[in-house]
Protein backbone atom coordinates (compact mmCIF):
# COMPACT_ATOMS: atom_id res chain seq x y z
CA UNK A 1 0.00 0.00 0.00
CA UNK A 2 1.33 3.62 -0.74
CA UNK A 3 2.98 5.31 2.09
CA UNK A 4 4.48 8.82 2.50
CA UNK A 5 7.50 9.24 4.59
CA UNK A 6 9.97 12.48 4.69
CA UNK A 7 13.63 13.07 4.29
CA UNK A 8 16.06 15.96 3.69
CA UNK A 9 18.90 16.47 2.23
CA UNK A 10 21.33 17.63 4.65
CA UNK A 11 23.32 20.40 4.43
CA UNK A 12 26.85 18.37 3.96
CA UNK A 13 25.18 17.22 0.77
CA UNK A 14 23.09 20.38 -0.64
CA UNK A 15 27.27 22.47 -0.15
CA UNK A 16 29.27 19.40 -2.14
CA UNK A 17 26.55 19.96 -5.05
CA UNK A 18 24.80 16.49 -4.48
CA UNK A 19 21.14 17.85 -4.59
CA UNK A 20 20.47 16.45 -7.70
CA UNK A 21 22.33 13.35 -7.59
CA UNK A 22 20.95 12.12 -4.48
CA UNK A 23 17.24 13.33 -6.00
CA UNK A 24 17.69 11.01 -8.97
CA UNK A 25 18.64 8.00 -7.07
CA UNK A 26 15.28 8.67 -5.13
CA UNK A 27 13.34 8.52 -8.26
CA UNK A 28 15.28 5.76 -9.76
CA UNK A 29 14.06 4.18 -6.68
CA UNK A 30 10.29 4.18 -7.51
CA UNK A 31 9.35 7.17 -4.83
CA UNK A 32 7.19 9.85 -6.09
CA UNK A 33 8.13 13.69 -4.63
CA UNK A 34 4.60 14.94 -2.98
CA UNK A 35 6.18 18.26 -2.04
CA UNK A 36 10.15 19.43 -1.97
CA UNK A 37 11.50 23.02 -1.01
CA UNK A 38 14.78 24.79 -0.08
CA UNK A 39 14.66 25.79 3.44
CA UNK A 40 17.32 27.51 5.99
CA UNK A 41 16.64 26.07 9.60
CA UNK A 42 17.62 27.89 12.99
CA UNK A 43 19.40 25.92 15.54
CA UNK A 44 15.86 26.15 17.95
CA UNK A 45 14.29 24.70 14.95
CA UNK A 46 16.69 22.00 14.39
CA UNK A 47 16.19 21.13 17.85
CA UNK A 48 12.54 20.87 17.90
CA UNK A 49 12.97 18.60 14.77
CA UNK A 50 15.60 16.19 16.36
CA UNK A 51 13.61 16.34 19.94
CA UNK A 52 13.65 12.18 20.80
CA UNK A 53 17.51 13.26 20.51
CA UNK A 54 17.38 15.73 23.52
CA UNK A 55 19.80 14.06 25.81
CA UNK A 56 22.15 12.35 23.33
CA UNK A 57 25.71 13.51 22.94
CA UNK A 58 25.78 14.47 19.51
CA UNK A 59 22.78 16.77 19.88
CA UNK A 60 24.92 19.97 20.14
CA UNK A 61 26.84 18.80 17.08
CA UNK A 62 23.27 17.73 14.75
CA UNK A 63 21.19 20.75 15.84
CA UNK A 64 24.36 22.89 14.92
CA UNK A 65 25.17 21.47 11.96
CA UNK A 66 21.56 20.90 10.58
CA UNK A 67 21.28 24.69 10.98
CA UNK A 68 24.48 25.51 9.08
CA UNK A 69 23.33 26.00 5.45
CA UNK A 70 20.29 25.23 3.31
CA UNK A 71 18.55 22.17 3.12
CA UNK A 72 15.80 20.50 1.09
CA UNK A 73 13.15 19.14 2.97
CA UNK A 74 10.97 16.22 0.85
CA UNK A 75 7.71 14.47 1.23
CA UNK A 76 8.09 10.79 -0.74
CA UNK A 77 5.68 8.36 -1.47
CA UNK A 78 5.65 4.57 -2.73
CA UNK A 79 4.70 1.18 -1.56
CA UNK A 80 6.43 0.43 1.84
CA UNK A 81 8.26 3.94 1.42
CA UNK A 82 9.54 4.26 5.09
CA UNK A 83 11.41 1.20 4.94
CA UNK A 84 12.76 1.64 1.69
CA UNK A 85 13.84 5.06 1.70
CA UNK A 86 15.61 3.76 5.17
CA UNK A 87 17.83 0.75 3.06
CA UNK A 88 18.26 3.13 0.40
CA UNK A 89 19.64 5.82 2.48
CA UNK A 90 22.18 3.33 4.05
CA UNK A 91 23.33 2.63 7.56
CA UNK A 92 23.85 6.16 9.61
CA UNK A 93 27.93 5.54 10.07
CA UNK A 94 28.37 5.86 5.96
CA UNK A 95 31.45 3.25 6.90
CA UNK A 96 29.13 1.05 7.46
CA UNK A 97 26.45 1.48 4.81
CA UNK A 98 26.21 -0.99 1.84
CA UNK A 99 27.80 -0.63 -1.76
CA UNK A 100 25.11 1.47 -3.91
CA UNK A 101 23.51 3.57 -0.74
CA UNK A 102 22.89 7.26 -0.55
CA UNK A 103 25.13 7.76 2.26
CA UNK A 104 27.64 5.02 1.10
CA UNK A 105 28.33 7.32 -2.60
CA UNK A 106 27.50 10.74 -0.86
CA UNK A 107 28.29 11.09 3.01
CA UNK A 108 31.61 11.74 4.78
CA UNK A 109 30.90 10.49 8.45
CA UNK A 110 28.13 9.73 10.85
CA UNK A 111 27.14 12.94 11.50
CA UNK A 112 27.24 14.54 8.03
CA UNK A 113 25.79 12.16 6.74
CA UNK A 114 23.89 13.40 3.36
CA UNK A 115 20.37 12.60 4.01
CA UNK A 116 17.49 11.69 6.91
CA UNK A 117 14.59 9.81 6.61
CA UNK A 118 11.88 8.86 9.00
CA UNK A 119 12.01 5.50 11.05
CA UNK A 120 8.25 4.91 11.62
CA UNK A 121 4.82 5.87 10.57
CA UNK A 122 4.42 8.19 13.84
CA UNK A 123 7.69 10.07 13.66
CA UNK A 124 6.77 10.30 10.19
CA UNK A 125 3.62 12.46 10.42
CA UNK A 126 5.61 14.81 13.04
CA UNK A 127 8.11 15.33 10.55
CA UNK A 128 5.88 15.74 7.48
CA UNK A 129 3.77 18.25 9.56
CA UNK A 130 7.09 20.30 11.19
CA UNK A 131 8.28 21.65 6.95
CA UNK A 132 5.10 21.19 5.02
CA UNK A 133 1.34 22.39 5.64
CA UNK A 134 -1.40 20.25 4.35
CA UNK A 135 -1.71 22.51 1.14
CA UNK A 136 1.46 21.91 0.19
CA UNK A 137 1.04 18.50 -0.34
CA UNK A 138 0.25 17.42 -4.06
P1 LIG B 1 19.44 7.97 11.30
O1 LIG B 1 19.54 9.34 10.68
O2 LIG B 1 20.23 6.94 10.52
O3 LIG B 1 18.02 7.56 11.58
P2 LIG B 1 19.71 8.50 14.17
O4 LIG B 1 20.30 7.52 15.15
O5 LIG B 1 18.24 8.76 14.20
O6 LIG B 1 20.20 8.04 12.71
O7 LIG B 1 20.48 9.86 14.40
C1 LIG B 1 20.04 11.06 13.80
C2 LIG B 1 21.22 11.78 13.21
O8 LIG B 1 22.10 12.15 14.28
C3 LIG B 1 22.11 10.95 12.28
O9 LIG B 1 21.63 10.88 10.96
C4 LIG B 1 23.42 11.68 12.36
O10 LIG B 1 23.41 12.88 11.57
C5 LIG B 1 23.46 12.09 13.84
N1 LIG B 1 24.16 11.08 14.66
C6 LIG B 1 23.71 9.85 15.03
N2 LIG B 1 24.61 9.20 15.79
C7 LIG B 1 25.67 10.04 15.89
C8 LIG B 1 26.93 9.95 16.56
O11 LIG B 1 27.28 8.95 17.21
N3 LIG B 1 27.76 11.03 16.44
C9 LIG B 1 27.43 12.16 15.74
N4 LIG B 1 26.24 12.27 15.10
C10 LIG B 1 25.38 11.25 15.18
Amino acid sequence: MSQRTFSIIKPDAVRKGYTGAILAEIEKAGFKIVAIKKASISKAQAQGFYHVHAERPFFGGLTDFMSSGPIFPMVLEKDNAIADLRKLMGATNPANAEEGTIRKQFAASIEENAIHGSDAEDTAAFEIGYFFAGLELI
